[in-house]
Order: structure tokens, then sequence, then C-alpha cells
């Protein structure tokens, strides 16, 4: 009797599964993560921190030959580092082992040119023990930047140095605990010191690396770790194509395994790819990489920093902001407080969303499960997800406030283990009654964030309009962030007139040229300033709507340009080059060849003592110079040469070349631009300049 009892529950239990068995999840789709992968996009975002030999020379890139002997980090403290990482909301900290110049900030066994031969510590100090200690104590991952091109090495460019390359990796993979992310940059061979050779080195980035083995010793030490490589052979992450912190907004983490890489294909991925490869935002929260002092007032401010974080994490890219230590081994106050604040600023942005508690409906669930019921997009849980049915692939969610509500953003995450699927959706508000779009866009995958002027509204509809496979949809986030406004920005032409501008609509300008901090009391601006002379100028933007403040924004101009003359070309648009906008470029090419001179008369003697270079700005720009001479006269036939030599990293970061020489008393400038980074004869130019004592 009981056995046929418990016969008849199990038969009932089998049938009720067999009637109501739930819709299975769908099927991945495409290309997917892997678990390295999967875990280092959930870290969104960690830093750089860029320490060398070159903190000390005021380059971006060493030769190789720097002296040892100026590493003395007297007041390092990786903790300090590492503090401020954590406050800034970063989850791991990359750090510059060994640059192009091939000083090893840990004492290597396989070279002389590393900290053990330096005065720091009398050479027992170890920055990257130090590094990954501090990681350890503030619960932040650790990662590795190891240069493949090494000025230092006698041996570059041979098979020997594979094994050196491959030794040192070993060193760093093995005593330093787990690993998150090795770093490879594309900067390969050229001049450099090279044990003394002092020479040009060309190798192969395809093949001189031998890649496959490096990976293989990589996968040995440290099975975790992610590997990102901007040359030769596919790593797990890509770069963007730029250095300035964007990816493209439509994103795919998708690139074929083999064969070459575009730029649009590192700036947006490409949808029919065979592999998953997902994008890397670098930058620096300066300018450049390694510390230099002129930049202190570069630091980008939280309205930039937002604006990265948006165009980083918000378009399904992770964000790596580089830190550039001081020579004293610390990270510059200005740099710190702009970091905290921006960790602040994110925090507050998302603190409240306002989807989460609210009645959501969608147009279509799979199979009408619960299991994957539009609720599951606002559970607050990243591994439950809303589906559709297998062949729906336009289908649409309604959040619905239950009172007038106001937002600025909308994010939105897919369920990428199943792989990327959404091609296109809209938002849409509805106000008074009547549905209105709201914002726009293409992709989504791991994340994306959108954001729009405030809009006042009940419900909200996000409609996915296009997806290559039923949508799989693992958060949804509105969110109403505080607005930050952007630092107005400062150009001075070529009669000393300076204009105060900014991308925001709206906003008025307070100004000083005193050096003083401006306040609402301060000069409004109403136009054009007219300056004479070396100008400081200090401005804030104002909207009065919301009466809210921008940061500081500074700048400060030398002589003003408006007795030059360019003498060494008749071409009238030679002046774009002296108008202080930046936009606007000279070109010279046609049938010169490099070496090409320009040369020009600054009207009077002064005494000068550096010069700054702007190449074109233009994506696609044209003539950036690489290696250059500058030499003064004060007489335009005497030449005395004052400086020489590279402008380092100008073709991923076309900031400000500046270059400082002992100063001359001169009225003549000559430019000579020796070589360009495409390897042709055009000279290109947006901005010159000069430095006065
Ligand atoms: C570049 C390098 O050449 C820079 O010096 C810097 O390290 C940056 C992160 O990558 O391409």
């Amino acid at each position: 009797m009981i056995k046929k009892f418990l016969y008849g529950i199990i038969l009932s239990i089998c049938s009720i599964c067999f009637n109501y068995a739930q819709p299975l999840a769908p099927p991945s789709f495409g290309p997917v993560p892997s678990e390295n992968q999967m875990r280092w996009q959930d870290m969104e975002s960690y830093a750089f921190v860029h320490f060398s030999l070159n903190t000390y020379t005021d380059q971006s890139w060493g030769y190789g030959n720097e002296d040892i002997n100026l590493f003395n980090p007297k007041e390092l403290d990786c903790r300090q580092w590492a503090r401020i990482c954590k406050n800034a909301g970063m989850k791991g900290i990359i750090i510059t082992a060994k640059h192009h110049c091939g000083f090893c900030i840990w004492p290597s066994n396989y070279t002389g040119y590393s900290v053990k031969n330096a005065p720091w510590k009398n050479g027992k100090g170890d920055v990257v023990r130090e590094m990954a200690d501090a990681c350890k104590e503030y619960g932040l991952k650790l990662g590795i930047y190891l240069s493949p091109w090494d000025r230092n090495s006698p041996d570059y460019g041979k098979p020997e140095y594979i094994t050196y390359f491959r030794n040192q990796l070993t060193e760093l993979l093995t005593n330093y605990g787990p690993i998150f992310e090795v770093w490879f940059d594309g900067a390969n061979g050229g001049d450099g010191y090279y044990g003394g050779a002092n020479e040009t080195r060309k190798i192969d980035r395809t093949t001189y690396y031998d890649w496959k083995n490096t990976y293989a010793l990589i996968h040995k030490l440290q099975p975790n770790c992610v590997i990102w490589n901007d040359g030769g052979e596919r790593g797990d992450l890509r770069w963007v194509g730029t250095e300035e912190g964007y990816v493209g907004e439509t994103n795919w983490s998708l690139l074929n395994n083999t064969g070459e890489v575009p730029w649009n294909m590192l700036h947006f991925g490409l949808e029919t790819g065979n592999s998953w490869v997902p994008a890397e935002v670098n930058t620096s929260i300066r300018p450049e990489w390694f510390y230099h002092p002129n930049e202190d007032s570069k630091v980008k401010t939280v309205p930039q920093l937002m604006d990265l974080y948006y165009n980083s994490i918000g378009r399904n890219g992770s964000m790596l902001l580089n830190f550039p230590i001081m020579p004293n081994g610390l990270i510059h106050p200005n740099d710190e407080k702009a970091a905290i604040e921006f960790g602040k600023a994110v925090r507050e942005s998302f603190a409240v969303n306002l989807a989460e508690k609210t009645k959501v409906k969608a147009s279509n669930v799979r199979g009408n499960s619960n299991v994957f019921g539009a609720d599951r997009a606002i559970d607050g849980n990243n591994e439950t997800f809303w589906a559709t049915d297998d062949n729906v692939t336009k289908a649409s969610l309604t959040v619905d406030f239950g009172k007038p509500t106001i937002f600025n953003r909308f994010l939105v995450q897919e369920y990428i283990r199943l792989g990327q699927r959404v091609t296109a959706f809209t938002v849409e508000a509805l106000v008074d009654g009547k549905w209105k779009e709201v914002v726009k866009a293409t992709t989504i995958g791991y994340k994306r964030i959108l954001r729009f002027p405030a809009v006042k509204a009940t419900q909200v509809r996000f409609n996915i309009a296009g997806s290559k496979s039923c949508p799989v949809i693992s958060n949804i986030g509105i969110y109403n962030a505080p607005v930050f406004l952007n630092l107005p920005s400062f150009a001075r032409n070529q009669t000393g007139e300076i204009t105060i501008s900014t991308d925001d609509i709206g906003p008025v300008f307070y100004y000083t040229l005193d050096g003083s901090e401006p306040t609402l009391n301060s000069n409004k601006y109403s136009g054009p300033v007219r300056t004479q002379g070396k100008a400081e100028v200090k401005a804030i933007a104002y909207d009065p709507s919301t009466r809210k403040k921008s940061p500081v924004g500074h700048e400060k101009f030398d002589i003003c340009r408006k007795d030059w003359k360019v003498i060494s070309s008749a071409d009238e648009k030679a002046y774009a080059i002296l108008d202080g906008n930046l936009s606007t470029v000279w070109h010279q090419s046609g049938d010169k060849k490099l070496p090409v001179d320009l040369v020009i008369d600054l009207g009077n003697d002064y005494n000068l003592c550096g010069f700054k270079y702007l190449p074109d700005q233009n994506k696609w720009s044209l003539g950036i110079i690489s290696n250059y001479r500058f030499y003064v006269s004060s007489d335009n036939k005497e030449w005395k040469l004052v400086s020489e030599g590279e402008f380092s990293n100008i073709k991923n970061n076309p900031v400000w070349q500046i270059k400082k020489f002992a100063s001359e008393k001169a009225r003549f400038i000559k430019f000579s631009a020796l070589k360009n980074t495409s390897g042709d004869d055009v000279a290109g130019y947006a901005e010159i300049d000069i430095i006065t004592n």
C-alpha cells in the first residue's frame, strides 16, 4: 500500500515536470568569452602606473643609455598608489616593470640595468615587490607591463633576446603572486643604445617574438592571466586604436582570430569576428604617460574623467587609467585629488537604480517562463536574465515607475556568456501620456550606459530593434546622475586675443588674468580678450539655470606671436600654425623631400629656452614629425643647433610636444623635420610656439 502511494507521488511529479518543463536557456550565439576574460571584464576599471628612468629625465621613451644613478625615489610609497586607486573604484594596477628603455624596476637576474644597481635602497629595492604587497593589502589585482622592445639590451633584434625576454617574464610571473594581466606594448624596434651599438634595429613584429611559445609560457605560469598585445599574435584583449580614452559607440567584443587588425576593427570590433577579443580603453590622467612637471596643471578633471568612464565602461570596454609617478616615488596631489573625486562621482552617479522595485513587463518572455521573465533584468543578479523565444529578435521591456520620475542615464547589460547579440536599440519615455524616443544606440555587450538630458516620465521602454539571435539581457539600470560642467578651454590667436569656450551649451564664463582663482565676481567673459606679451588665464564655466560651476580651467601663453612671419614659405595657409586653433593644420609636401625646414622670424630678439610642437590632430593625420632638429639664429644666416631628437610616442598620443634647451638670445627659429611617423615626406603642423625665459 505504502509502495503504491510512493509510486503514485513519483509518477505525478514526473508528469508535472513533463507538462510544465521549463524552457531551456538560449544556446550560445557566436564566440563567447573565456573564464579569464569574464573575470577581467567584471573588473571594469583598473590603473596603470608609469615609473622608470624616464621619470627622472622628463622623457616619454628612454633611449636605453640613461644613467641608472638617477633612480632614487626617496619617498616611494606603493601603498599611496594602491590607496588612491582603491578610492577611485579601481580593481587592479598594471605596473611598468620594464619600459622601452630596458631599465627594470625589479632586480632582474638577467641584466645589470635594473634597480639592483641604482642608489635607491643601496640596490636592495624592488618596486614590483612593493607594488605586489600594496595590492595585496588593498585587495587589488596586480598586472605587469613588460616592454617587448628593449633599447638597452645588446641582444635586441637577435634570437638571444627572446630567451632574455622570456627569462624576465618568468621572473615576473613566478615571484610576485597572481598576475591578472600582462601588457605587451606595440612600439617595436628603432633607434636605441643596444649595449653601446647606438643603431637602428628593425624586427618583424609578427614573427620575431614567437608569441605562440611566449603565450604558452604565460598560460603555464599564470593560467588565470589575460594577455594584452598590440602586435603579432592575437591576445585576449584588444587596443582601441587611440590613447585618448574612448572606444567606438558601436563596439563588438569580436575580431577574427588571424589577419591584420586595421584601425576601425580596433575601434569598433568586428561584427562578424570569429573570436572573443574585448576592448580595453587606455589613457593617462595627464596628457603623457610618464611624469612631467609641466603637466601638473593638465590633470584630467572630474568631468573629463566622467567622459572617459562613459566612453569606455559605458561602451562595452574596460577602463585602464594611468597615473604617472613623480621622481620622489609618489602620485602628485593633483592627480590624487582628481582620482578620488572621480571615484566619488561614479559612486554618486550610480547609487540609486530607479528601475529597481518597479513593475516591469516584456513584449515576449522565453517560453512564458518566470526563469526568463522581465524582472530578471532588475533583480540585481547578473547571472539571471530576461530572454525571448528563439526566433524573436525584436522585443521590448517596459519599466513602470508608477509616478513621474526624473532620469538622465540608461544602463543595460547582455549576458555575454551566451555571446554578444544586440545590434540596435532605443530608449523611450512616456511623457504626459505620449511615448517619446530619448536615445538610440547600436551594440550593448557586457555593459552600455547612455547619457541624455534629464527626462521626467512615468514609464520607460527599452526597445530592442535588432539582435543577431534572441536577446539575453542580464541587467537594466535607470539613474538620475549628477551633471558636471566641462572645463572651459582657451585659444589665443596670432594677435593675442584669447577666446574661452566649452562643449556644453548654456554656461557663461568668469575669468582672471592675474593668476588668482576666478569666482562669480571675476570678469565676465563677453568675447575675445585682448592680451599682450605673456598671459595667464584662469576661468570657470557657470550655468545660471542649475547654478553649477565647472572646475577651474588654466592656461599659460608665452609671448604674443603677432610679429611672427613664416619666411621659409610664401604659402599664406602656413599661418594656420600660429592661429591658436588646434584643428587647423598646414602641411609642407609636394616636391620636397625630408628633411624639410620651417623658418620663422619672431620679429624681435628673445631669450629662447624651448619650443612646442602640436601635430595634426585629425584622426587620419598627415606628416606627424617624429625626429627633428631645432636651430636658432639672430640674423637668419648663422644657425645654432639647440635641440634634436625624437617625439617618442607622438603617433599614438599626438599631444603638445615640449622640448627645452639652454637659453639662447635669438630672433629666428628653424624647425627641421627629419622623419615622420608614416615614412613619407610630408611635414605637418597644427601649432608651433616657443618658450622664453
Ligand atoms: C605606448 C607606449 O609607447 C607609451 O610609452 C606608454 O607606455 C603607453 C601605455 O603605450 O604605446
